[in-house]
């Protein structure tokens, strides 16, 4: 086993490669860029090496400089985990020229893998089903033309180059094969700098299932059975579980022997991915290989009970491959589901900012991947996963309902993530049917989709919180102690900013130790007593009911966490301030856009002064050749445009701001 090696990632997978190194034995060395100086992937560092600036081209994706950190560590072997580098055959040469071991397969197998059409030749070639289409080297139009027709419609086009969605177009007739191929093409030449496309018969609602294997160096290569990956937005995965509810053991025994077909042909070692799509038949279609370890490997883990990131290292190590085929058994239900800081009631755009408090649901048959802690700073430069939660339990239906507990009791205060999606997929009744297919989540999710009411408990919470509540269980503090609060009195009418809405409710303190307070919105009435539990958290009473508030400071209000649910309440702000006060703000009033990562403005769709309707594009940002559009979160109207077409701006750099109608 190697002594030391380098992770060159950063977030909840390079926090969870270190691990495998502390169990192993291995000392584990991390990269950061100058945004990362206190992630959580240093934090829990012994060594780590500055690779540069926090834009990922800077440091993440520098290929010297991490060749470089590597060297100067004395690392034998350097693991990239997923995305940034991980497919990058140039990388694995990199390291090979180096004399440091790439954990991972040949670069050679990175480069057919990574051409989609070639790809596709291999595997065809070894028996593996993929989808009827054309592939051939001529993709001029009226070959294309000529093959459409012998297809049949509705088809797909596919970029060569690409995967993961990227270039892919549906013709629906004949008639718009020309206009539909020029603009894959284009789309797939900024991409990948290859414009190559291939074609393939539309397949309607399919699954996405994907069989993890694993080689070693002297020709043995295993399955490990199946991940089901069909609840994903626009291509990015969501949900993820193993086993798949549609894979019986026949059908997970032919999927095996394909993918390691597949990786054969590929000359394969180490971990690797190969995707299949399954139609509503049953019939399974190789879509394409991905040569890394995956996002969602710990489902696979968790089926198994074995330990991918430890046995790569293993393998990169050169040690046979110890276990059989026939050994392997799957046990039990695993579900993973993506954190993301992102809003999803505004478009799902990236978040940013600190996080308040992060506490993930503990238990049996809980385990948390996490990347983040209290008191972290999300920044935009880079992908918006914060943690992956993921359940076991020994059926499916077991395992959904350990997942809708959990998410419950997930915690996230400080920016805003898809929780509040997670959890409407988990209680969803098609999901706990186990029907899924790739257009779940516009059944699940409509983009209007408005936050749930605060409860008036959240708004009780804040007040007591504001009279000192939240840290001394009696005596009342802060600023509006003094004021027109004054405890011991009857109601105060008070005025709170409720999502955007402005609303009254009469708050009465209570008069002596042990009385609840009360509260009236609407002519509804609460009565509660409340208790400190730590600082910034209370204890509501309600008789035998209880229930805890979060209650953190934001700029300009308060942000409460009741019931697992988030809700941002500041106070009226007179209107002469409003207008300066909402400009630093992320209130729903006025918004700032921001690039979500670093890169180019292609477009600028719209005008100063224009009024816009939610979702309509404003802004066409390109990074890393792919085109990310922005648009409007709300009906509104454009206050400032802050760069023209052609400018090259940083992540995080303001692009947009919108104010509410
Ligand atoms: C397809 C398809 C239907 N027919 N290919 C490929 C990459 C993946 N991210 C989306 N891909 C698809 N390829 C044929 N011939 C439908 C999809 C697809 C999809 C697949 C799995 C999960 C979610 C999806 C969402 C949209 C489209």
């Amino acid at each position: 086993m190697f002594r030391k090696i380098l992770i060159a990632n950063r977030g909840e997978i390079a926090v969870r490669i270190a691990r495998a190194c502390r169990e192993l034995g291995v000392r584990a060395a991390v990269v950061y860029s100058e945004a990362d100086r206190r992630a959580l992937h240093v934090l829990q560092a012994e060594e780590a090496y500055c690779i540069g600036p926090a834009p990922v081209r800077e440091s993440y994706l520098n290929i010297p400089a991490l060749i470089d950190a590597a060297r100067r560590a004395g690392a034998e072997a350097l693991h990239p985990g997923y995305g940034f580098l991980s497919e990058d055959p140039a990388l694995a040469e990199a390291c090979q020229e180096a004399g440091i071991v790439f954990v991972g397969p040949p670069p050679e197998a990175m480069r057919l893998m990574g051409d989609k059409a070639a790809a596709k030749v291999a595997v065809e070639r070894v028996g593996v089903p993929t989808v009827p289409g054309y592939h051939g080297e001529d993709d001029s139009l009226e070959a294309l033309r000529r093959e459409a027709r012998r297809i049949g419609f509705p088809l797909l086009i596919k970029a060569a180059g690409g995967g993961g969605g990227r270039g892919m177009r549906i013709v629906r007739q004949a008639g718009e094969l020309e206009a539909a191929v020029e603009s894959a093409r284009r789309e797939a030449r900024a991409a990948f700098g290859n414009g190559r496309l291939l074609l393939e018969r539309l397949l309607e609602r399919p699954r996405h299932v994907e069989v993890q294997v694993l080689g070693d160096r002297f020709g043995k290569l295993i399955s490990l059975g199946e991940r089901e990956c069909s609840i994903q937005r626009r291509h990015q995965k969501v949900v993820e579980e193993a086993p798949s509810p549609a894979v019986d053991a026949a059908l997970r025994q032919r999927l095996g022997e394909a993918a390691v077909r597949a990786a054969r042909a590929a000359g394969y070692q180490n971990a690797g991915t190969v995707e299949f799509l399954l139609d509503q038949e049953g019939s399974f279609y190789f879509l394409e290989m991905n040569t890394r370890l995956q996002v969602e490997h710990p489902v696979t883990e968790l089926a198994t009970g074995l330990d991918l990131v430890k046995l790569q290292l293993a393998l990169a190590a050169g040690e046979p491959l110890a276990l059989d085929q026939e050994q392997l058994a799957l046990r039990g239900h695993a579900i993973e589901c993506r954190v993301d800081a992102e809003d999803p009631f505004h478009d799902h755009l990236p978040a940013a900012g600190r996080i308040e408090r992060f506490e993930p649901p503990q238990g049996p048959g809980v385990r948390n991947d996490v990347g983040t802690y209290s008191g972290d700073q999300v920044s935009l430069h880079y992908d918006p996963l914060l943690a992956k939660l993921i359940v076991y339990a020994e059926d499916r239906a077991a395992a959904v309902a350990r997942l809708e507990a959990a998410l419950e009791r997930y915690a996230v205060v400080g920016v805003p993530t898809n929780l509040p999606l997670l959890r409407r997929v988990a209680a969803h009744p098609e999901f706990r049917a186990g029907r899924l297919h790739t257009a779940f989540l516009d059944l699940a999710w409509q983009p209007q989709e408005t936050p749930a009411p605060a409860p008036t408990e959240v708004l009780l919470a804040v007040a007591a919180f504001e009279l000192g509540a939240g840290t001394e269980p009696s005596a009342p503090a802060g600023p509006w102690a003094s004021g027109p609060w004054q405890p011991g009195r009857s109601g105060l009418p008070v005025r709170y900013v409720v999502d955007g809405r402005t609303e009254r409710v009469i708050v009465a303190a209570p008069l002596a130790r042990g009385e609840p307070w009360r509260i009236e919105r609407r002519g509804e009435r609460l009565e509660a007593a409340i208790e400190p539990a730590e600082p910034g958290r209370l204890l509501l009473r309600q008789g035998a009911r209880v229930g805890t508030a979060t209650v953190s400071r934001e700029s300009g209000g308060w942000l409460v966490d009741w019931g697992g649910c988030q809700w941002r309440i500041e106070r009226p702000t007179p209107p002469s301030l409003a207008a300066a006060a909402s400009a630093r703000s992320d209130g729903h009033a006025h918004r700032a856009l921001s690039a979500p990562m670093p890169g180019k403005v292609v477009r600028v769709a719209v005008a100063e002064g224009e009024r816009v309707a939610a979702h309509q594009l404003l802004v066409v940002l390109e990074a890393m050749k792919i085109e990310h559009p922005i648009n409007a979160p709300f009906d509104g109207t454009i206050r400032r445009l802050l760069y023209p077409e052609g400018a090259v701006v940083d992540g995080g750099t303001l692009l947009v701001e919108l104010e509410a109608k």
